[in-house]
């Protein structure tokens, strides 16, 4: 096992993984940027190396900077959290070229899921159902007019290099789809310098359904059930739950046998997540994650498993130790988002956390990196903790949610709480009837011009 870990990352998260460290005995170096002087992530760790100014560019982004940290610090892995260099093949390759492992995939699995298009192709040749379209990228406009004739329409133009709703256009009609065409490769070309694009057909209500695996480096893969992401507004997901209020245990059962064998048999090792669409009964993969995910504590809350320190064992070589049969859905958690924003607007509003009061009691867990007195910086994510509740069914989790904000005190900043109050209580949301289109119709059923 590690002795020292670096922790590549900032707030929660990085608290979540000294956390798990401590837990099994290892020691942590926290890096961080000249505004995060005084953040929670420093002052817990048992080493802190400052890697640069404010800008994450030159800072959690700086892979020299981070490199040298690990070596002057004796770290023998690297655990990049989320965002920053998660996902980056790169990075992952050059920690593993310094003798140093990398907590996570490989970064040839890393490279494989970051291209949606390979993604994609890969995913289908091992079994995984998928939306109807395209196989590969689009050659020309001719062939998108084909794709889209034979599949029929509407159909949605996406970007290879795309992820997080960016470069991506619908066409309802062959009216459409030059436009959609020369918008989706425009749009790519601009934001990714990539304008390869691909076609599926264009799912109207679907739920954002995606499942976690774990595989050890011996073979071994297993699922810990699927969290229902639906709630989310601009592609910014606000409030995550496990299990979906939509999948029957034996949809999930399926879902996570397909899944697992065909990671088994990719050779996929750590953590990952598929991300599906799931409408009229049917689970279609759009994307894998190769990363820890923000909203990974309701699955180990329903599951009682600590995702962390299992990607640590699995990176220090260790087997998994239990199989499918031994992990058990248990309950049902929600997680809300607390964002420094308006809840309106969903302006960011950095400033001075003047007031704070964490809740607690039975089922309630509360990961943040907040305290009075600390300044928000505007440099990075505006999200400042993350409120999690389990409990026995999905209406008590609910209940639990409403008691469990009510207990909360931020001052100082504005947050999404009173939004998280707003839909905790709506009919629709308790029925869980909901898609990906539900929180951008009701944040604007809340706000009447
Ligand atoms: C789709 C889709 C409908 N049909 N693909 C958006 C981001 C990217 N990860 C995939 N996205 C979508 N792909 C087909 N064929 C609708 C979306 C989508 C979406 C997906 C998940 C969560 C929220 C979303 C919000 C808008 C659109």
């Amino acid at each position: 096992m590690f002795s020292k870990i670096l922790i590549a990352n900032r707030g929660e998260i990085a608290l979540r993984i000294q956390r798990a460290c401590r837990e099994m005995g290892i020691k942590t170096v926290a890096v961080h940027s000249t505004a995060d002087a005084d953040a929670m992530h420093v002052r817990l760790a048992d080493e802190a190396v400052c890697i640069g100014p404010p800008s994450s560019r030159d800072s959690y982004l700086n892979v020299a900077a981070i490199l040298s940290a690990a070596t002057i610090t004796g770290a023998e892995a690297i655990h990049p959290g989320y965002g920053f260099l998660s996902e980056n093949a790169d990075f992952a390759e050059t920690v593993e070229a310094h003798g140093l492992a990398f907590i996570g995939p490989t970064a040839e699995h890393i490279r494989t899921m970051g291209d949606k298009i390979t993604a994609k192709t890969t995913m289908r040749a091992l079994g995984v159902p998928l939306v109807p379209g395209s196989d590969g990228a689009l050659a020309d406009l001719n062939m998108a007019r084909k794709v889209a004739e034979e599949i029929g329409y509407p159909v949605l133009i996406k970007a290879a290099a795309g992820g997080g709703g960016r470069g991506m256009k619908v066409a309802q009609t062959a009216d459409d789809i030059e436009e959609a065409w020369s918008v989706a490769r425009t749009e790519a070309r601009a934001a990714f310098g990539n304008d390869e694009v691909y076609l599926e057909k264009y799912l109207d209500r679907p739920r954002h359904i995606e499942l976690q695996i774990m595989a050890d480096m011996h073979g071994n893969v297993v699922h810990f059930g699927e969290r229902d992401c639906s709630l989310q507004r601009r592609h910014q997901k606000l409030l995550e739950e496990a299990g979906s209020p939509a999948l029957e245990p034996a949809e999930r059962d399926a879902i996570g046998a397909t899944a697992t064998a065909a990671l088994t048999k990719l050779g996929y090792r750590n953590a990952g997540t598929l991300e599906f669409l799931y409408q009229d009964g049917q689970f279609c993969f759009i994307e894998m994650n190769t990363r820890l995910q923000v909203e990974h504590p309701v699955t180990e809350m329903v599951c009682d498993v600590d995702l962390v320190r299992e990607q640590i064992r699995i990176a220090a070589g260790e087997p998994l130790g239990y199989t499918q049969s031994d992990i058990k859905v248990s309950g049902h958690a929600i997680e809300c988002r607390i964002n420094a924003e308006n809840p309106e607007t969903f302006v960011p509003n950095p400033g001075t956390i003047k007031v704070f009061h964490a809740p607690g009691g039975l089922g309630v867990r509360m990961d943040s990196a907040i305290y009075a007195g600390y300044r928000v910086p505007p440099y990075y994510d505006s999200m400042i903790a993350k409120l999690i509740v389990h409990a026995p069914t999905r209406a008590e989790a609910i209940s639990r949610m409403q008691r469990a904000l009510d207990e909360c005190v931020v001052e100082g900043v504005q947050t999404v709480i009173p939004l998280h109050r707003k839909i905790l209580a709506d009919p629709s949301f308790q029925k869980g009837d909901y898609t990906i289109h539900w929180l951008e119709n009701f944040v604007a059923s809340q706000t009447p011009e």
